[in-house]
């Protein structure tokens, strides 16, 4: 795991011993108690609710002695942001993952329903559990859930980090089960979701701020909407008509796949050690969102539809055959110029194309505030291929198939 640590919801990076604890706030025996007040760290988060004081503390340790009141703590928080941090969290494995993409690629209904496939569906096929670390992911997790599931509502645009400062990843806690069919073992692992704004790629100062996110992952998710490429449209026969707005925007402007990975690129080789000549080590999930827009255009046949493994390991012949025609998709629709960026600055880096939603939203009607998703519901396809190959490459699933 290396000396440092970082933190699932600050990213910062710390040594084991500089993790602090909070106070318990219980009654002592001698009647002392600490009573919750704001905490200014934790301020800086736009978090203004009332807890205990921090208590200074060796984090190797797994607890802690408050001075004020006398009694002792399990309770660790990270040194710069004063999270509570997930029980032993210096002795789990913890993996990042951070997730891209353009303005309405599609990044946060994808989070949503990903989650949702882990907790629900995919776990059952590893024998896994997947839970919200803490109380906050559980319940704005839960909420953004209810949001899409129950009431059909797509989310609004996500903020910027500019323009809020305090957003938090969400944070969840990955238990495998009794299969052993995992080389790792570690039976617990920390993982931690950053949904960027897409807005936050169209200025030097939102780069800025992912900066911190993106270079501290362990693996990358970027989400591309195919119909913001130029020559989807021409290629596949598709009406120009029909294209959402944004799409025909995007295709005429900076948001173009193209573009957004060469920005990617650039906050990637700010990393130390990295350097604009050396290739990136961390692996990228190249995700084609939406492609349920495509699926008249490809035919029946096309892998695209194609569903998703259901083996307790990641299917590697399925995968690179995805990719492999993904690759060959990209070749036609747009020269390959795609393929040869991530061929140059990526050691590992894999195509993907799923949609989360399974079916194109009705546009917005006069009148109507937000857009709902299609009367047939949510049905995602293939919505954790990216993330189960990204959790083999970090060694917590195994690889698989012949
Ligand atoms: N056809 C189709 N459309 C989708 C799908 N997922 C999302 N969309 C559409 O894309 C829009 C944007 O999705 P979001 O998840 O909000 O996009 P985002 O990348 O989070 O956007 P920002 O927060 O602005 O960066 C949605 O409102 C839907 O109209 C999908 O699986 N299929
Ligand atoms: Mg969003
Ligand atoms: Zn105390
Ligand atoms: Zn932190």
């Amino acid at each position: 795991m290396g000396g440092k640590l970082t933190c699932p919801y600050c990213y910062e990076k710390f040594a084991e011993k500089e993790i602090t604890f909070r106070c318990g706030g219980l009654r002592a025996a001698d009647g002392k108690q600490c009573q919750p007040a704001r905490d200014p760290v934790r301020e800086r988060f736009n978090d203004t609710s009332p807890v205990p004081p921090e208590v200074a503390g060796n984090g190797r340790k797994l607890s802690a002695v408050c001075k004020q009141c006398g009694n002792s703590t399990t309770l660790q928080i990270c040194p710069h942001c004063h999270s509570q941090l997930p029980v032993h969290y210096s002795k789990v494995d913890n993996r990042m993952v951070a997730m891209v993409g353009a303005k309405f690629s599609g990044k946060s209904v994808y989070t949503t329903v990903l989650l949702h496939e882990l907790i629900h569906r995919v776990g059952r096929r590893f024998d896994a559990a997947v839970v919200g670390a803490d109380e906050r992911t559980r319940r704005e997790f839960g909420s953004d859930e209810r949001a899409l599931y129950n009431d059909g509502f797509l989310p609004a645009t996500t903020r910027t980090a500019v323009a809020d400062q305090g957003r938090q990843p969400f944070v969840f806690k990955l238990v495998l089960g009794e299969r052993r069919r995992f080389h790792s073992t570690l039976r617990h692992t920390v993982l931690s979701f950053f949904d960027t704004a897409g807005e936050d790629l169209e200025s030097d100062k939102g780069v800025a701020e992912n900066v911190r996110y993106l270079s501290a992952a362990d693996g990358i998710i970027v989400l591309l909407d195919p119909l913001t490429i130029p020559g989807v449209v021409g290629s596949l026969g598709l009406d120009p008509n029909v294209l959402p707005p944004h799409a025909r925007q995007a295709t005429s402007g900076a948001d173009t796949p193209i573009n957004i990975l060469t920005r990617v690129t650039e906050v990637l080789q700010k990393m130390p050690g990295v350097g604009p000549n050396r290739v990136i080590d961390v692996p990228v999930a190249i995700a084609f969102s939406k492609v349920d827009a495509l699926w008249d255009a490809l035919g029946d046949d096309s892998p695209l539809r194609q569903p998703a493994p259901t083996t307790p390991y990641f299917d590697e012949p399925d995968g690179a055959a995805m990719h492999a025609y993904v690759q060959a998709l990209l070749q036609d629709w747009e020269g390959g110029q795609i393929d040869q960026l991530l061929a140059k600055h990526y050691r590992h880096y894999r195509y993907f194309g799923l949609s989360a939603l399974g079916a194109v939203p009705p546009a917005l009607r006069p009148g109507q505030q937000r857009q709902q998703v299609a009367t047939s519901g949510v049905q995602p396809h293939r919505v954790e291929d990216p993330f189960l190959w990204l959790l083999s490459r970090l060694n917590v699933i195994e690889k698989g198939g012949s």
